[in-house]
């Protein structure tokens, strides 16, 4: 193991594919601990254990770390405990993917194949912009937000923290999603949702507002 390589933080269906973008990208990804701390692999990666072992590993050399859990509060929460313990986030932008050169991204982010982000878009620490989601210009997604795959967001859309948007969900121009909202897939979004609301349609219609304990973990 050398500083170089990266550690994830889970061992599911998205850490297999955060691992071959950090892969297409270059990096090795040396370790995995997950909740779940049997020793097996992940496309040829060992699980070493849980997060008890943060720390040891910071001493083992391992500086660098990606949080590839899906459920945006706790990828935040992860991160937190993850940038506590002394790493660095990387990202896993997809070489696949179209990054403007104007956008600006934070870390801790997954850019998957096919996603385009376009000029002067901001994207925020820990979000996902999944396979194939479009996101405009000047659009801006908060912190541990998840665009899923196929999302579409026209210019100048905000997207606030912790917001989920669904499989080929579509957002008209210069909209406002609330924290922690969830859009349904498929839904067509053209009016602005409030923080904790549940949205599905087309158009868009809020259909319950999440209890603050549906929120935090
Ligand atoms: O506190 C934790 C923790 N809690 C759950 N620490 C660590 N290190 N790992 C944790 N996990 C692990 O996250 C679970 O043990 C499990 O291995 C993983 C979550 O896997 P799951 O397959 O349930 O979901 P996912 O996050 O890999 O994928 C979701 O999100 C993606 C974006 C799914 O909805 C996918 O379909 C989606 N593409």
């Amino acid at each position: 193991m050398n500083h170089e390589h990266v550690l994830v933080l889970g061992a599911g269906g998205h850490a297999k594919v955060v691992i071959e973008l950090l892969r297409a990208s270059g990096r090795v990804v040396g370790a995995i601990i997950d909740a779940d701390p049997r020793p097996r692999e992940l496309l040829g990666v060992p699980v070493v254990g849980g997060d008890e072992r943060l720390e040891a590993l910071r001493r083992e050399g391992f500086a660098q770390a990606f949080v590839a859990v899906g459920d945006n509060h706790l990828r935040q929460k992860i991160a937190r405990q993850v940038q506590a313990a002394g790493y660095r986030l990387v990202n896993a932008l997809s070489p696949a993917a179209v990054l403007s050169p104007s956008a600006q991204v934070g870390v801790g982010v997954a850019l998957m194949a096919g996603a385009v982000v376009n000029a002067e878009a901001r994207i925020g620490d820990l979000a996902i912009v999944n396979t194939g989601a479009r996101i405009d210009h000047d659009c801006v997604l908060g912190e541990a937000c998840h665009a899923g795959p196929g999302a579409a967001l026209a210019g100048g859309v905000e997207v606030g923290p912790l917001a989920f948007l669904g499989v080929g969900a579509c957002v008209i121009p210069q909209i406002r999603i609330g924290a922690a909202a969830i859009v349904g897939a498929g839904a067509c979004v053209t009016r602005d949702i409030l923080p904790r609301t549940v949205a599905v349609g087309a158009p868009a219609r809020a259909i319950r507002t999440l209890a603050a304990e549906e929120t935090l973990r």
